[in-house]
């Protein structure tokens, strides 16, 4: 229902310069019709090789074409950051055409491999893209966390402080407050007094499917409101304005705020005869509105009842200029679904093309000639020349490059290994985060660690009673201050170095990929890790994906994992988490047995998050103590450490059996390679650190024609060798290894969860203990034999 909500709390600006407002007016005319073009001419122009429709968004693109063209060449600053509606692509593609920083071609290709991206992104579109956006409400939250890396940043003086913060800014779709994530960070960004934040909601009252309900959005604004914000309503126009200043106009107002957002949708699609007949049937009454009614023919009621401030140019800039301080503001801005288009309010216009008549025709009303289709101002009535100059001088058009390269943090040859007889990854993890704390180096001061509420119960608490928690003000630890005893010190300030969050793991990866960011948008690097708990991957997996995608670079520490933490308990088991390792691209994942392992990785991982091919790093670690090796790692061993697999036990060349192990499962399967020893002694026992490194490199092997580090790893095995691969995972996590050198494969591991027990009990009831690993060899050698 296009009911009144609260208006702007702060002054309006004096109102912009007309010939500002004629540039962007005629400029918003050529966005409209490029994104329009675009796609125009990617489905019906450029020749089809696979009969798909090849699709694109005109409807969306042309509900923000206003609010983008008065953002992008007016009020933007270099130092703002914009997450674009997925589906706003076009726009945000014509609008990097007009300023110079898209090429024709890139556009004339949109969606073709390599061309202009169907959704902005960073890592295909490169440069002028801030956040990667596509999949709904993430790309709002992105902001928010953004935001909250900036201020880290600058509260610590790791930026340079003396011009102002930038703005982290979404344009978002008004169905995408549906998502929960929205809502999960901004509960957060409350916590965390964020600032700096504009969430700009296209309230065109459409969705994919529907019309968005009237009543759920009239909670929108309160719901802001109470989480501290400023909410800012565009709702009418200067038409519509001047119309209810007029006698009876009230009647008018009212009648629009009562209107349900179907009947509206449907009337902006019917036009001028649809309002005319419903406004006659219900307000005819009074004579100011017969009045208006007789004022307006056709065309010019339709232009009336669609003038929505949010394609009101004076109106936006008059709302965007008029926020002059840092408090997070929301802009509701009613807007229109395919504004100017002749699908303009339909219901199913979603995904709706314009067909070829109506591109011809909507052609004719924007001056295009043919052949002039990408002129940067062709069918204008301004002077080229005056629109040229007023776009070299837009803020975003003078500004340098958009992203910084920022300086590498050293990392030192080696960090310390934690020593002890018997020891958990996990705990390890949190001695060697712990070490680093009390030094002095430049890479603990650039790490920066956040969870969601397992900040002790993954082992973090070393390194944050040594460098503290982030906040933005100081705050005592105040059971310290009254004396009770306690392991973990929790004092905050600006200068702490971990941001605990609460318990949402989609927070976590949009909080880890802003500060994986960091280096790009601010210029100086960040080295996040973010600790939570193996299973509850899964439940921010589109997250990680999203942060993956567009390449940021945190380390994660998923931990306990499995079911090796036992008693625990069966709902946070994990077993399918190493496939996502295994098949999710810009991470690598390792799973290693033993705290040297995970010294090594883990320095390798601070190099890897840094490198400019480098991807993010995934530690599946274990709460299980496991006795640990009495060894010197030598640079051979390291190297394959980092390579995924090394021979514990090396076969002898020819051998017709192999166990391969990975992580906490290590003793079941030294015990039974022992055992099996006695009766096969050139059996070997192959410790695998990262399936997933060691199947990449065998990919990867295979393409060049090479031979790949897990075929010269099995070279030593008699090729029908039996393999029997094991570990605290779903077996199809190793059994590929079966497919490298052809050998007998027998995958063991877990496909059930929901037990609780100890861990001989709970091995011995999925079939990963020593005597299942014994039998599966057993069987595995007779039919070897036969
Ligand atoms: C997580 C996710 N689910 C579904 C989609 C498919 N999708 C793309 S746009 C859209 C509707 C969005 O409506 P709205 O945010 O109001 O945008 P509008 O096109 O109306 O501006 C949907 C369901 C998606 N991109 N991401
Ligand atoms: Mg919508």
């Amino acid at each position: 229902m296009l009911r009144t909500l609260e208006g702007v709390d702060g002054q309006h600006q004096e109102a912009p310069a007309q010939d500002k407002i004629a540039c962007l007016t005629a400029l918003e005319r050529k966005v409209l019709w490029l994104s329009t073009w675009m796609i125009h001419n990617a489905n019906h122009v450029r020749p089809n090789r696979d009969g798909l429709k090849v699709g694109g968004h005109q409807a969306s693109s042309a509900s923000l074409a206003t609010l983008m063209t008065a953002l992008y060449f007016d009020v933007l600053r270099p130092q703002d950051r914009v997450a674009v509606k997925p589906h706003a692509s076009p726009v945000f593609h014509a609008i990097q055409y007009l300023l110079g920083h898209q090429s024709r071609e890139k556009l004339e290709r949109f969606r073709a491999f390599g061309g202009a991206q169907s959704y902005p992104s960073r890592t295909k579109d490169g440069e002028n893209v801030d956040f990667s956006t596509g999949s709904v409400g993430l790309g709002v939250g992105m902001t928010l966390f953004t935001s909250m890396a900036q201020d880290y940043l600058r509260l610590k003086q790791l930026v340079p402080t003396d011009g102002p913060p930038g703005r982290m800014i979404a344009l978002a779709g008004d169905a995408e407050l549906d998502e929960g994530n929205i809502f999960e960070a901004l509960l957060e960004g409350w916590k965390h007094d964020v600032r700096n934040l504009w969430w700009i909601i296209d309230y065109n009252r459409q969705s994919l499917d529907a019309v968005v309900s009237d009543r759920l959005f009239g909670r929108i604004d309160a719901m802001f409101e109470m989480m501290g914000w400023r909410v800012v309503t565009l709702k009418y126009g200067r038409l519509l304005e001047a119309a209810f200043a007029r006698p009876d106009g009230h009647h008018l107002r009212e009648w629009i705020d009562a209107c349900p957002n179907s009947l509206y949708s449907a009337l902006v699609y019917k036009g001028g005869e649809g309002w005319r007949e419903h406004l006659h049937r219900d307000l005819n009454r009074y004579p100011g509105i017969r009045a208006i009614l007789d004022d307006h023919d056709d065309a010019a009621l339709q232009r009336l009842m669609t003038n929505l401030a949010g394609h009101d140019m004076e109106s936006v800039l008059d709302a965007f200029h008029a926020v002059a301080d840092d408090r997070p503001t929301c802009f509701i801005a009613y807007t229109i679904k395919g504004y100017g288009l002749p699908f303009a309010g339909h219901k199913d216009n979603h995904a709706g093309l314009m067909n070829l008549d109506q591109m011809a025709s909507f052609r004719r009303d924007m001056g295009v000639a043919e052949g002039a289709e990408w002129d940067l101002f062709a069918g204008l009535d301004l002077p080229p020349a005056r629109l040229s100059a007023f776009l070299s001088a837009a803020p975003l058009a003078r500004a340098d490059r958009r992203w910084h390269d920022a300086p590498r943090v050293p990392v030192p040859p080696s960090l310390p290994a934690p020593r002890g007889a018997r020891l958990s990854t996990q705990e390890a993890f949190g001695r060697i985060l712990g070490e680093i704390a009390a030094g002095d180096s430049a890479l603990a001061d650039r790490i920066v660690t956040t969870s969601p509420d397992v900040t002790v119960s993954t082992n973090l608490g070393p390194w944050v009673n040594r460098r503290g928690i982030f906040d933005r003000a100081d705050r005592a630890d105040t059971f310290r201050e009254e004396k009770v005893v306690s392991a973990q010190r929790w004092a905050m300030s600006p200068q702490g170095q971990h941001i605990e969050l609460g318990i949402a793991e989609s927070n976590l990866f949009l909080q880890v990929a802003a500060l994986g960011l960091a280096g790009s948008l601010f210029g100086t690097r960040l080295l996040p890790i973010g600790t939570l708990y193996d299973p509850f991957i899964k439940r921010g997996l589109d997250v990680l994906n999203y942060a993956c995608y567009q390449d940021a670079r945190f380390i994660l520490v998923a931990t306990p994992s499995g079911i090796t933490l036992a008693p625990e308990g069966g709902a946070h088991q994990s077993i399918g988490e190493p496939l996502i390792g295994l098949a999710q691209p810009g991470l690598v994942s390792f799973e290693p047995a033993y705290a040297d392992e995970l010294a090594i990785l883990l320095r390798w991982a601070f190099e890897e998050v840094q490198r400019d091919d480098g991807q993010s790093v995934y530690f599946r670690l274990s709460t299980r103590p496991i006795e640990q090796p009495a060894r010197k790692i030598a640079a051979e061993l390291e190297a394959a450490i980092i390579a995924g697999a090394y021979w514990l036990r090396e076969p002898a060349e020819g051998a017709e059996l192999a166990i391969a192990y990975c992580g906490a499962i290590a003793p079941e399967a030294i015990a039974a390679h022992q055992e099996i020893a006695e009766d096969v002694p050139e059996a070997g026992l192959l410790a695998v650190t990262s399936p997933d490194r060691l199947h990449r490199d065998w990919q990867a092997a295979r393409a060049d024609g090479e031979i790949s580090i897990a075929e010269r790893l099995l070279a030593r095995l008699r090729p029908d060798a039996a393999l029997v691969t094991v570990g605290d995972f779903h077996p199809a996590t190793l059994s590929w290894l079966g497919a490298v050198a052809g050998n007998r494969i027998v995958p063991m591991g877990v496909d059930r969860f929901g037990q609780s027990g100890d861990i001989p009990d709970l091995y011995q009831a999925y079939h990963i203990d020593t005597g299942a690993i014994l039998d599966a060899a057993a069987r595995a050698c007779l039919l070897a034999l036969r």
